[in-house]
């Protein structure tokens, strides 16, 4: 099977630690849902802002400090640009996808869900956009939707869009889910709730590094994602809101940098975007996620969609030729994550066993217990491909599974 082309040999020495040996073998880095690696731009581009450029930001008048801030602020216009957003404006820096959806919750969902209202979720959420919204669910009184997916991990959609009333006051859905790798029509869902006037927040941890990301194209009101998943820093993450929005609701946290003016009777607050992000910022990440989305860039990200598609319609493709192996998620619109069990042998024997071999998968529930419920089964092993992964690493993979089939299975 074809696998289209990206320069991947570039693109592998451009990632120092994919050259490591681990257990004296080469490393075959399967865990890019977890976090994916980082480039040399993007190390490069945060030690030499600590090396030459680095000062607090929006607060002082000297070089540095002006410097720093150029530098933190045009990596917000890069973000800007990634996800063709209208303004920086909507661009808000958090610590990653979690801050955002609670972000979210804290703010616009206090201040516009009350008792009885409807929040929509979609069954192959991760934990991040559950739980928030199950805590502001307690203190308000609001109720917890919960739209159904199939065995093939495939959102049911009529049970969605039925799910919607005049009750919803929010949806709140995984682009890509990261237990399953299922791509969610969300187009499709976000016009079906704004016909009822219903904004929709995106969880696009899992679906940035993997697709092309328009979100005026999609008309979300809200989408969030992580840095680290990005090929960037951890620690740093994007929650991009519509102006309006935006605009609309209070400040999350209080502290510097988020006011206009303070005194002991009353403070004002700044404006969008620094409203929300109080206190200093991981300054040199910011700058280190600007320097991932040049390097994205540069390949494209549509090229990597379609390099990835190979690569996981190869992987499905030797993993079904594997007596004993069950894919747990088989959406047809799917991105770049194998999940899978084998009968007789734990996904956490799985892990360890394809460590020995320099092999790195997550092992586990990935964060997404309703999921493993669903499916019946405790944790499932996950392999998750990223632009640097090879139909050569598929291979190694694959013997690995076999191997430790014949001998534990
Ligand atoms: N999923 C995984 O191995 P944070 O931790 O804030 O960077 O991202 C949270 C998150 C939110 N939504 C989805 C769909 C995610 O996959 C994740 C993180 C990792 O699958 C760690 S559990």
């Amino acid at each position: 099977m074809a696998v289209t082309s990206l320069p991947i040999e570039k693109i592998r020495a451009d990632f120092p630690i994919l050259q490591e040996k681990i257990r004296n073998k080469p490393l075959v880095y399967l865990d890019n849902a977890a976090s994916c690696q980082k480039p040399n731009a993007v190390i490069d581009s945060i030690s030499n802002f600590y090396r030459h450029d680095y000062a607090n930001i929006h607060r002082g008048v000297h070089t540095l400090s002006v410097r720093a801030t150029d530098k933190f602020e045009s990596a917000r216009e890069k973000v800007r640009g990634f996800i063709n957003a209208a303004s920086t404006k909507e661009i808000i820096f958090v610590r990653g996808a979690t801050e955002a959806v609670n972000l979210i919750a804290q703010t616009f969902g206090k201040s516009n869900i009350k008792a009885g209202d409807e929040i929509v979720i979609t069954a192959m959420e991760h934990h991040s956009n559950i739980v928030p919204w199950q805590m502001l669910c307690e203190e308000t009184g609001a109720v917890l939707k919960v739209a159904p997916m199939n065995v093939q991990g495939e959102l049911i959609y009529p049970e969605f869009e039925a799910l919607l009333n005049a009750k919803t006051k929010l949806v709140a859905v995984v682009h890509m889910s990261n237990a399953l790798g299922t791509v969610n029509p969300v187009k499709q869902m976000i016009a079906a709730a704004h016909e009822k006037n219903i904004p929709v927040m995106l969880d696009g941890a899992q679906a940035i590094p993997h697709m092309p990301v328009d979100v005026q194209d999609l008309d979300c009101d809200f989408y969030v994602f992580s840095g680290h998943k990005l090929y960037g820093p951890s620690g740093i993450g994007v929650m991009y809101g519509k102006q309006a929005l935006l605009e609309a609701m209070p400040a999350y946290q209080g502290g510097g940098d988020m006011i206009k003016t303070v005194s002991f009777e009353k403070s004002t607050y700044a404006g969008l975007p620094h409203k929300f992000e109080a206190g200093t910022p991981g300054i040199a990440d910011v700058v280190g996620l600007g320097a991932a989305i040049d390097y994205l860039n540069e390949i494209g990200m549509a090229n990597i969609a379609a390099y990835e598609a190979g690569l996981l319609a190869y992987a499905t493709q030797q993993a079904k030729q594997i007596k004993g192996l069950r894919i747990i998620g088989e959406a047809e619109d799917k991105g770049a994550i194998l999940s899978f069990v084998l009968d007789k042998i734990h996904p956490h024997d799985i892990g360890t066993m394809l460590d020995s071999l320099g092999i790195a998968i997550r092992a586990g529930h990935h964060c997404a217990m309703p999921v493993m419920e669903f499916y019946g089964v405790p944790a499932t092993a996950r392999a998750s491909f990223a632009m640097y992964n090879t139909k050569e690493e598929i291979d190694v993979l694959m013997q690995g599974i076999t191997s430790l089939i014949e001998v534990f299975g």
